[in-house]
């Protein structure tokens, strides 16, 4: 499924990480005014949806609390979502994704899909806001010892249809969820790979589903030792490009101009070639 975003592919993600220390771009918009450039930025590049986090979940993160983290995005998110900027809301906690949606998030995006804190299924059913519902088995310290799999995509397949069936029981519509398989949460590069690969049976379950592989460790590991972590857009554009036909729901990417471009070239290739 596509949303109507007035274009006619997938939905791209813009994601802006309010955190001294996140994955990629951790300490770049911890500033609010810088981080609300940012978001404009992301915006005017093609960004469909900004994705703000207060909360590094990089692997071997320390948690912070709901406050902290409220205080880094909840003036950020009021500021684009009142440019009329489509605001999703990174975070774990459910009092975090409801202070959210009252500044004027449209979407809530839990990278533990409703596990890390029992009210956030009741948030969403709520809220009524579109709810992005990630394969999660455990937070950043402990997310490496977990990543063991009989076979991944069947493993992450049944895990995330329990997880979508407890936030049904627990009020929310199935029609508000989006599904994401969580690359790199609890996985390894092989992992990520193999999930890629065979996206058709993660949508099998029925519902739209994102896929985050910006920046992520396991297309640095393609790079030249000296690449810096801004070298991973590159990857990052060519894994939208090639997803651009798979009938996803959308792409979370860091830099948003890259995968527009990329999908507009599939685009452009694709209605020449039908002509
Ligand atoms: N990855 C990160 C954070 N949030 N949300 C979704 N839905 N999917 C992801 O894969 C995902 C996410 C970690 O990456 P970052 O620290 O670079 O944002």
């Amino acid at each position: 499924m596509t949303e109507p975003t007035g274009r006619d592919r997938m939905l791209v993600m813009g994601i802006l990480n309010v955190t001294p220390n996140s994955f990629s771009d951790g300490g770049r918009y911890l500033d609010h005014a810088a981080a609300i450039d940012h978001g404009r930025q992301l915006a005017a590049d093609g960004a469909d949806v900004i994705d703000v986090g207060g909360e590094s979940t990089r692997p071997g993160a320390s948690r912070i609390g709901s406050a902290e983290e409220q205080r880094r995005i909840l003036p950020v998110i009021r500021a684009l979502a009142a440019d009329g900027i489509r605001i999703s809301v990174d975070t774990m906690n459910a009092d975090t994704a409801a202070e959210s949606v009252a500044a004027g998030a449209a979407i809530i995006n839990d990278v533990s899909g409703g596990l890390a804190d029992p009210l956030m299924a009741g948030v969403a059913a709520r809220t009524g806001a579109l709810f992005v519902l990630s394969h999660w088995r455990g937070h950043s310290a402990e997310m490496e010892s977990q990543a063991s799999y009989g076979d991944v995509v069947y493993d992450v397949m049944s895990e995330l249809t329990a997880q979508l069936a407890a936030v049904v029981a627990a009020g929310v519509d199935a029609k508000q969820v989006v599904l994401d398989p969580g690359l790199g949460f609890a996985k390894t590069a092989e992992h990520n790979w193999e999930i890629l690969s065979r996206l058709p049976e993660l949508q099998a379950i029925g519902s739209p589903v994102l896929v985050g592989a910006s920046r992520k460790r396991f297309l640095g590991a393609l790079l030249p030792e000296s690449a810096s972590i801004l070298d991973r857009d590159l990857p990052t554009a060519v894994v939208s490009a090639l997803l651009a036909d798979a009938g996803l729901w959308g792409v979370r990417v860091h830099d948003a101009r890259a995968t527009v471009v990329a999908l507009d070239i599939h685009r452009r290739l694709g209605s020449t070639r039908g002509r």
